[in-house]
């Protein structure tokens, strides 16, 4: 009978003992958990993209259309890209379809995305495009456009495409496209339609090989004009 209460003894101890170690030295007890993954999974990074102030201007948009997103209210997810990916678009070279109405089309590559109306450039009516030269071919990530975040409003026949040349001939690719009437003449596209908003719309590029990247619209829902206030371009030099 003796015996036995020693050993119960001995065991509570033992047991007192390895609790105090565990509050003492918490390693004792996370010796066998994994290890926490960091944001940055092997050989990508999130891309660093500097978001604009919100605007709470203008009136609700009145729009209908089952090619519209449903609204969201939530942050974009942080987009992978693989390290050393950058905003090639920054000051580079930008043509358009046509010379803008208001502002200049450097401003567009600028860095500069407030909506306020002096960060603005507008194009005529109808179907429009800008084009960015990267000035060498590099692997295209992410293609982000603010095309103008004051008040809501969706811009029709969004198309987005990168080429190897400029008049869009070789290796041309087209990431995204709401025209789904093909009102543009650029092909039928089943994307959605979507309201602009301050976090801008980001496309996947998936890594084209690409020098130059084209952007269209065909006006808005509150006129018929095209806008941008910012384009940027995150990718990494293909070393050709
Ligand atoms: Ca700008």
């Amino acid at each position: 009978m003796a015996v036995r209460k020693f050993v119960i003894c001995c065991l509570l101890c033992l047991a007192v003992i390895c609790c105090l170690l565990c509050l003492a030295f918490p390693c004792f007890s996370e010796a066998a958990a994994p290890a926490k993954e960091d944001n940055a999974v092997a050989g990508v990074v999130p891309i660093p993209i500097e978001l604009p102030q919100p605007s709470f201007i203008g009136t609700p948009l009145d729009y209908r259309s089952k090619r519209l997103e449903p609204p969201s209210f939530r942050m974009r997810k942080p987009f992978l890209t693989p390290k050393g990916t950058l905003n090639a678009a920054l000051k580079k070279t930008v043509t358009t379809s046509e010379i803008p109405l208001i502002g200049k089309v450097s401003q567009i590559v600028d860095g500069k995305k407030q909506h306020n109306k002096k960060f603005l450039v507008e194009l005529p009516n109808g179907p429009q495009w800008i084009q960015i030269d990267l000035g060498a071919p590099h692997h295209v990530h992410a293609i982000i456009v603010w095309h103008y975040h004051e008040s809501e409003r969706v811009y029709f026949d969004f198309a987005v495409m990168t080429a190897m040349d400029e008049k869009l001939s070789q290796e041309v690719t087209t990431h995204y496209n709401n025209d789904h009437d093909n009102s543009s003449g650029l092909g039928v596209g089943k994307d959605r339609e979507y309201v602009e908003d301050f976090q801008g719309r980001l496309v996947d590029a998936k890594g084209a090989r690409a020098r130059y990247v084209r952007l269209n619209t065909n006006g808005n829902t509150t006129n018929d004009l095209n806008h941008y206030i910012e384009v940027e371009v995150w990718a990494r030099p293909t070393g050709e």
